[in-house]
């Protein structure tokens, strides 16, 4: 991912289908798992790696999942072109989705660089961005502005991110937020329930923000199956991200059987 802004324009592709991500907490497993669940996720079909988690990550835990992750697909990818001079990117990038400035690496192709928009702290709404900014800068990783809006349950990272939640039926304020979002110049729009939510986003969210703006949207949390996935799909999501779904299964051929399925049924 040399050239600018082209994992963005990977993200933002109009596509008729849904898109899913895995996303690896590199609290929850070494590196050297989260690089195989990550082939199994890639041979599946997922179309991007987020690498995230809203405690217990730093740049050193970070930075050593990634790197695991770029060789076993570069590895891949060799073996399968033998070719070593297309070995510069990996086709499926590799993107930060950091609870703060203090989890950035510069190994990864690039990162949401996000404001948890209905935060009530000035912390996750501009503090963080103005402390990892620089960070970005130097490294070469290419920034993706996203809006990050936390639904109800919300867990952990409503939690730490002091969020005043979307509730399952605030459909005005979720469109407000959606229009905002858009008028801030950001191209993303993230709608997170939490991780490991017992409930997903209520997919009338979901149709809300696409009738209220043009982003790419992306929804998480508490997605486990194909159909929970589809059904975020139908409301207009572009994208789907799953993380505990992953974590599930050690074998890495059962894994990728289920997410091939998963995908497979989201886009049915
Ligand atoms: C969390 O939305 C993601 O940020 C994924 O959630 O772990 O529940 O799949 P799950």
């Amino acid at each position: 991912m040399t050239e600018k802004l082209k994992v963005l324009a990977h993200l933002t592709e109009k596509n008729k289908q849904t898109k899913h991500a895995i996303l690896i907490d590199p609290a929850d497993q070494t590196p050297d798992v989260a690089a195989k669940r990550c082939l199994a996720a890639v041979n599946a079909g997922s179309s991007m790696i987020l690498i995230g988690g809203s405690s217990d990550t730093d740049t050193k835990n970070v930075d050593a999942t990634v790197i695991a992750i770029k060789e076993i697909l570069e590895l891949v990818i060799w073996a399968k072109t033998q070719d070593s001079m297309k070995l510069e990117t990996t086709p499926v990038p590799i993107v930060l989705f950091p609870q703060g400035a203090a989890a950035l690496s510069s190994s990864a192709d690039a990162v949401t660089f996000m404001m948890l928009m209905n935060s009530t702290s000035p912390r996750f709404l501009i503090e963080e961005q103005v402390a990892g900014a620089p960070h970005i800068k130097k490294s070469n990783i290419e920034p993706l502005p996203m809006g990050y809006l936390v639904c109800a349950p919300g867990g952990k990272v409503g939690e730490v991110g002091k969020a005043k939640l979307i509730q399952k039926d605030d459909i005005k304020r979720v469109q407000a937020y959606a229009l905002t979002a858009e008028y801030y110049g950001f191209r993303l729009l993230y709608l997170e329930a939490g991780s490991g939510a017992n409930e997903p986003v209520n997919p009338e969210l979901i149709k809300a923000a696409r009738e209220a703006c043009d982003l790419t949207i992306i929804v998480g949390g508490g997605i486990r199956d194909g159909q929970t996935a589809k059904r975020a799909a139908s409301a207009g999501a572009d994208w789907i991200i799953t993380g505990n779904l992953a974590e599930e299964y050690d074998d890495a051929d059962e894994l990728q059987r289920v997410l091939t399925n998963f995908i497979k049924d989201m886009n049915a």
